[in-house]
């Protein structure tokens, strides 16, 4: 081809699309529709600067999950996502909509402060540079974005709207009567006026200001306790359970990690269990995804059982109430703040050693144990295969059922955070519970009957047998008995039992747990939070808002002596005095007082908790969106009963934390009136990942991919022969691909249409550049269908295209909105190739409707090529907004299909019918055929078997 000769080329056809021509064309569309406002989306009030004014379209919200703007840039991989919204995007804006699309930015996180920690530079610059950095670099691809709308969380005019959010949801609390949350002052009126019982019994006016706050504590939405953390003094911070070893110590670092109680902000977000579990069946989510939201949220239907213990009792959660006849032992969790209290002073009489564990007395044998389990977390605590470790604490409670004196255990494979903390063991059918019992040498007592042969005699079984379907035995007592009872019925019956001694109810628990919302960094929201000298905490009045962060020296917390465990966070933001203590009239009729401000900053989830709120109304001073743009955006219509954004497009990675937590945010502020929709994404859609090819030498280090020679299937680097591998896209796997490199070989509309075309959106697939010119060339043969090469002069004539044009065309045009409509860009691509190589193959000057249906086809797809040939074609308004081609049905069937006739099972007629001829139609036709009247001979019909438009069965009587 003269494409190996581009110098020759160009002199042959100097009107051939080329690189240098798709540059040239993209950046002068992408500067005419950012100076003509192209992609702004008017809101209702038609309030933002530019806004054309409302036109009376339905709406479309399109969202992508917003990047963080890593200092590396993006490579090929990360605008997958963004490439198939914007393709969407403009075909909803071709098929009548007013569509919404921008993308902000995620922009607090870790890396920026970890940059400042070493280097001195303020995280802003290097997050702002990091931002300018990625809007030209998505710029480049051509992406239709309302930039009037786009900013960053860091942005104090945003992030004073994440502190107003947290005040909200600080000021309220959860009415599970209502079943949804209210404002606090409604709770203390509550309080006050007596209509409602103060925890403690007391007056709400005899409580000092302390103990209102501790009582409302309970109660607030956002909250602070002293939750457990994994304090690492050696590096002065907290770390995620993932950050820390098996072996207790810092993933970076290797310096030893202590539990230590810290006083953090919290969000109930259990109080929201139920709705964020129950509303998941509205949404348009990928099942996986809903799936992993209810595992996570854990929803478990049980019982709570008192058993009794020194005239007090120890309350255990079972889901498997059925099988307490079966309850041999019980296991507290080793921090269970009972076990003090039960354990004597010395082993009682005959304590089996293997229940002692060599220690001389209950209290050091306990002691000993908290130690060990102190150092794991609950992750091993919770693994499956791992041997079962506990020690008696020398107490004995009694079964309810039985009057049975069972013994107390601690063991780590009962967690703390989940029910109770405390267990009644079921050896005989929980697999967990068997290898305890086994270690321990516990009885195990077989309750529910075996459906294989191992019989009822637990002594002689290997395993635990577990089953929800079947019954139960060996379960009889002086008032209750279960035998002979399924597991419903036997939950049923022990739970009414239970619920008459008042020893026991009927319970859901769950999973979920409060959401831990403080992190000791610098680079966050600050908390519009401050303590009076009662160390009590105070919102801040909206006019203080935003709190900005203050300017500080030095962005690393504070370290320690590694090994001393008596040493507690000091968060960057706790040394600067001036910020941290402060004179503030709250406006609470108090006047001025000194306060000192909250250190700690929000997770990095908060920003993103809300976001999709934003876009709406981005420069609104006064509130953070206005209603009536939220209701038209965002509020409940047909089909989508509770509202939210249309089509929302990111990884799968986020199934559940980022997506549960604005699903609690958009429920508070619902509930409190602030928005109109309790969901903020309706339909949710992951995008696969871009692999990549990994190259590494004998010694298993990556080499640069793209210095990787290809020889009979075997890959060479410097002469040295690697291997190949796939693997994730990445500077560190030195197989990054840029957008600018493949932009400059082709140009952006080619990659577009190369990343559109690698596969089904939802599915993971290799990059490979020597694919991408596939994608090229059929730019080049539709921008040769419509121009002269030689000459730049558009060559499309008027004239009414053939029969076989028309068909191809409508076929072309039925298909690709279909798939367009269905996210299924690839075979989109695939019909757009076929329609334009048919063309090509004509050979002759195509007809100018079926060239302007072409170009409008592949608009959304590759824009700028789309938008040149469209004003070649002689328009002088932007494709962008032009109506998508509809098919005419006519020409979309086939035009005829073959039809068998059957007479008496043989054939004896085809038939070229219609393929939309119905089955009483295809019936007259077919027994009017003379071939087949002739194999009738006058007989009578029996029996006629239509299957339309294919076949026709005839029996004779
Ligand atoms: C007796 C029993 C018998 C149980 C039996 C199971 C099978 P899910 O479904 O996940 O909610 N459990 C309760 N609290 C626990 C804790 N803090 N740490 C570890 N395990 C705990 O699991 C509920 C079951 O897990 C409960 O039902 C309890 O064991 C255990 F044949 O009680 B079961």
């Amino acid at each position: 081809m003269s494409e190996t000769n581009p110098a020759t080329a160009e002199v042959a056809a100097p009107h051939r699309y080329t690189a240098a021509v798709a540059a040239e064309i993209e950046a002068r569309w992408q500067d005419f529709w950012d100076a003509d406002g192209t992609y702004a989306a008017p809101n209702p009030k038609g309030d933002l600067a530019g806004d054309p004014g409302l036109v009376a379209k339905p709406k479309k919200y399109i969202m992508d999950m917003f990047p963080y703007p890593s200092g590396a840039g993006l490579h090929v991989g990360h605008p997958l996502g963004y490439i198939a919204t914007d393709v969407f995007a403009r075909f909803q804006r071709m098929t009548g909509h007013n569509v919404l699309h921008t993308l902000g930015f995620d922009a607090f996180g870790l890396p920026a402060e970890q940059h400042a920690v070493q280097t001195g530079e303020h995280p802003r610059v290097t997050t702002e540079a990091a931002i300018n950095n990625m809007k030209s670099q998505l710029r480049r691809l051509g992406l239709g974005h309302d930039k009037r709308r786009s900013f960053a969380t860091i942005d104090p005019d945003y992030y004073k709207w994440t502190q107003w959010i947290f005040v909200q949801i600080f000021n309220s609390w959860y009415d599970d009567e209502a079943k949804q949350a209210r404002p606090i002052s409604e709770l203390v009126a509550r309080f006050e006026s007596g209509e409602r019982a103060v925890p403690g019994g007391r007056s709400w006016d005899a409580l000092s200001a302390a103990e209102r706050a501790d009582v409302l504590g309970e109660y607030r939405l956002a909250y602070a306790s002293d939750a457990p953390v994994n304090w690492c003094p050696g590096l002065g911070t907290v770390l995620a359970n993932e950050e820390v070893t098996a072996d207790g110590r810092s993933e970076r670092g290797n310096f030893p990690v202590f539990k230590a109680k810290l006083r953090q902000w919290n969000m109930r977000i259990t109080a929201y269990a139920d709705r964020l579990l129950d509303d998941l069946n509205e949404l348009d989510w990928p099942e996986a995804i809903k799936l992993q939201q209810r595992n996570w949220i854990g929803r478990s239907e049980g019982a709570r059982v008192d058993f009794p213990i020194d005239g007090e009792a120890i309350t255990v959660f079972t889901t498997r109430q059925d099988t307490l006849f079966g309850a041999t032992y019980m296991v507290l969790a080793p921090e269970h703040p009972l076990v003090e209290k039960f354990t004597p002073a010395a082993w009682p009489e005959g304590t089996h050693d293997v229940w002692t564990g060599g220690h001389a007395t209950p209290a050091e044998a306990v002691a000993a144990y908290r130690a060990q389990a102190a150092s794991k977390s609950d992750v091993e605590r919770q693994a499956e295969a791992k041997d079962k470790t506990g020690v008696f604490t020398g107490a004995f409670a009694t079964n309810p059922v039985n009057g049975e004196q069972i013994p107390v255990f601690i063991a780590d494979y009962v967690l703390m955070g989940y029910g109770t903390g405390a267990i009644m063991a079921v050896p005989a059918h929980d697999a967990r519970d068997f290898a305890f019992a086994r270690a321990f040498e516990l009885p195990i007592r077989c309750v529910v009957e075996p459906s294989d042969d191992r019989g009822t005699d637990a002594s002689t079984w290997d395993d635990a047998f577990v089953s929800y379907d079947a019954k139960i035995v060996n379960s009889h007592g002086e008032d209750v008995s279960l035998d002979g009872l399924g597991v419903t019925e036997a939950k049923a019956r022990i739970t009414e039992w239970l619920q008459g001694k008042g020893i026991g109810d009927g319970t859901v628990n769950f999973r979920l747990r409060d959401w831990l919302f403080s992190r000791q960094r610098y680079w966050g929201e600050p908390f519009p939070i401050v303590y009076d000298e009662d160390g009590i905490a105070h919102s801040l009045p909206e006019s203080m808002l935003p709190l900005e962060l203050p300017e500080v020296e030095d962005y690393s917390p504070r370290t320690f002596d590694p090994d001393d465990a008596d040493t507690s966070p000091e968060t960057p933001l706790s040394r600067n005095q001036d910020w941290v203590d402060v004179t503030l009239d709250l406006g609470d009729g108090r006047g001025p007082r000194p306060y000192r401000r909250e250190t700690n900053t929000m997770p990095n989830w908060a920003g993103s908790c809300w976001y999709e709120l934003r876009y709406l109304d981005p420069h609104n001073s006064e509130k953070l969106v206005d209603p009536e743009i939220e209701q038209y955006w965002m509020g409940p219509r047909a089909g989508q009963p509770h509202g939210g954004v249309d089509l929302y497009v990111g990884g799968a990675e986020h199934a559940v934390l980022h997506l549960l937590y604005a699903r609690f945010w958009s429920k508070v502020l619902y509930d409190l009136g602030h928005i109109s929709s309790p969901e903020p994404f309706h339909k949710l859609y992951n995008q696969g990942m871009i692999q990549a090819f990994v190259y590494r030498d004998s010694r298993g280090f990556p080499v640069p991919a793209a210095e990787i020679e290809e020889r009979d299937g075997a890959f060479f680097h410097n002469g040295e022969q690697v291997k190949r591998e796939l693997g994730k896209m990445g500077k560190s796997l030195k197989n990054a691909v840029t957008p600018e490199a493949i932009c400059e070989e082709y140009g952006a509309d080619t990659l577009r249409l190369y990343e559109m075309a690698m596969g089904p959106l939802d599915v993971s697939r290799p990059w490979d550049t020597r694919a991408v010119v596939g994608q090229y060339r059929l730019l080049q043969r539709l921008w040769r269908n419509v121009v002269d090469e030689a000459t730049g002069e558009v060559t499309v004539v008027d004239a009414e295209p053939d029969e076989t044009t028309l068909r191809a065309l409508h076929k072309a045009i039925d298909g690709v909105r279909q798939d367009l409509e269905g996210l299924r860009f690839n075979t989109a691509i695939a019909k757009v190739t076929e329609l334009n190589n048919h063309l090509t193959k004509a050979g002759a000057a195509v007809p100018r409707p079926v060239a302007e249906s072409l170009v409008l086809l592949i608009a959304p797809l590759a824009p700028h090529i789309a938008e040149e040939l469209w004003r070649k074609l002689g328009h002088t308004d932007s494709v962008v907004h032009q109506d998508f081609p509809v098919a005419d049905p006519r020409y979309v069937v086939d035009e005829t299909v073959t039809c068998v006739v059957q007479v008496k099972g043989k054939v004896k007629a085809r038939l070229e019918v219609s393929p939309a001829i119905s089955d009483d139609e295809l019936e007259k036709v077919a027994l009017a055929d003379e071939k087949v009247v002739a194999a009738l001979d006058g007989a009578d019909i029996r029996k006629v078997i239509v299957r339309a438009p294919k076949l026709v069965n005839i029996v004779p009587a």
